[in-house]
């Protein structure tokens, strides 16, 4: 029986990666998309097949966590197997300018996402993308079992999702699990997130096409791992015998420095020529360090991460590096694709 898995957030880098996954797989995939007025679909156009066409395997409907009733329609319509929440407003910075947006959209679309899986009679897996951000001020390392301490509006949010998705496995025996993901990117990073920031300025000042780079805290430390290898560990979370939540992390921390050391190291510059102080890129409460012990994960669902930050630095740069050379035309990193099988 082919499965049917729900993407929320399927348009973002981890929805994308997943997508292309469960294809590989043989599900069948649904994704929610938001409608805007310019196309939002670029990192999920390469799986894209017209839907009157018999192979087609993903299909895309128009909906958003701030609108309940649409979710009860549509989760009755597809009646998933498993859903994967990944729909969030999720940048931390942006969460101080636009707090009420992030908790409705980062908070309270998980509840609604989750009732609407009760009305509409439905008993699919559920996944809830947690993050790393709720250890905020825990200092490392943390695991499953680290006291949370958030120190964002995003993170506050994120807390509030944790706990209804803890709250709805134990009260309605919903096969619910939280993935408490540290940070992970990718060539198909947001462009404002502080790697691809710099990996996207590397490519273009190396090209001559971009002078400076204004960033902010240096001297934070942050977890990286590939998002490829991260949506894969949400797929085994929901394969398990039991619901139960799990951290994936590298273990192995970076400053911001050691990053820009590694990415314009790679094309052969010095960092400390181009990159300027900007005061706005601050956040008013920041998460010094972040180092996540994934011993869990390893141990009961045989995840393993590979690629650490420094490799990571070096795959961004150089996808970024082919992505201008594109620049104008359709364009998409091929490693997952390639390790998928699927080219
Ligand atoms: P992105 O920011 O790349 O993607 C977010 C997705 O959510 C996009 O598809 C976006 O749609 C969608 N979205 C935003 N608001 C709404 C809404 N109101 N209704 C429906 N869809 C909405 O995030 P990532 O892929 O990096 O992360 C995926 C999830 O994992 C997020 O919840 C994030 O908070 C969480 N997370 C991420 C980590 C990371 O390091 N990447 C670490 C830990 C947790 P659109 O394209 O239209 O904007
Ligand atoms: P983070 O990622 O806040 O950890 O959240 P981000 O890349 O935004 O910041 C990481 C660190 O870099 C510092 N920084 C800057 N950050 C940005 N964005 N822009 C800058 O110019 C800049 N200069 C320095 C930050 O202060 C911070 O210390 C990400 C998101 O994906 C969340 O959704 C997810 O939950 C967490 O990772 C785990």
């Amino acid at each position: 029986m082919t499965k049917r898995a729900l993407i929320t957030g399927i348009t973002g880098q981890d929805g994308s990666y997943l997508a292309e996954l469960l294809l590989a797989k043989g599900y069948e995939v649904h994704g929610l998309i938001r409608r805007a007025s310019t196309f939002n679909t670029s990192r999920i156009d390469h799986l894209y097949v017209d839907p009157h066409d018999p192979e087609a395997k993903l299909f895309l409907h128009y909906g958003d966590l701030s609108d309940g009733a649409r979710l009860v329609t549509l989760l009755g319509e597809i009646n998933p197997d498993e859903v994967y929440n990944l729909a969030a407003q999720s940048h931390v910075r942006v969460s101080f300018d636009e707090p009420e947006h992030t908790a409705d959209t980062t908070g309270t679309g998980t509840i609604r996402l989750l009732e609407a899986v009760r009305m509409a009679g439905i008993s699919p897996r559920f996944y809830q993308a947690s993050s790393s951000e709720l250890y905020g001020a825990t200092p490392p390392p943390q695991n499953e079992e680290t006291p949370f301490y958030p120190r964002s509006p995003y993170a506050a949010a994120k807390l509030y999702s944790y706990w209804i998705t803890k709250n709805y496995r134990e009260a309605y025996d919903l096969f619910a699990v939280n993935g408490i993901l540290f940070n992970h990117e990718s060539p198909r990073r947001g462009e404002t997130f502080v790697t691809r920031k710099i990996t996207r300025a590397v490519a273009r000042i190396k090209a001559g096409v971009q002078k400076d780079l204004y960033l902010g805290n240096l001297d934070s430390i942050r977890d990286w791992g590939y998002a490829a290898e991260y949506v894969e560990g949400m797929w085994r979370m929901l394969q398990a015998d039991t619901p139960e939540d799990y951290v994936l992390a590298t273990g192995v921390g970076y400053t911001i420095k050691d990053f820009l050391e590694v990415s314009f190291g790679h094309v052969g510059l010095e960092w400390q020529k181009y990159v300027k102080f900007d005061e706005r890129y601050l956040r008013p409460t920041e998460v010094d360090a972040l180092i996540g012990d994934s011993t869990k994960a390893q141990e009961k669902l045989g995840w393993t991460p590979t690629i650490d930050g420094a490799q990571l630095a070096r795959i961004m740069v150089d996808a970024d590096v082919e992505a201008l050379e594109h620049e104008g035309r359709p364009w998409i990193d091929k490693v997952s694709l390639e390790s998928w099988g699927l080219k």
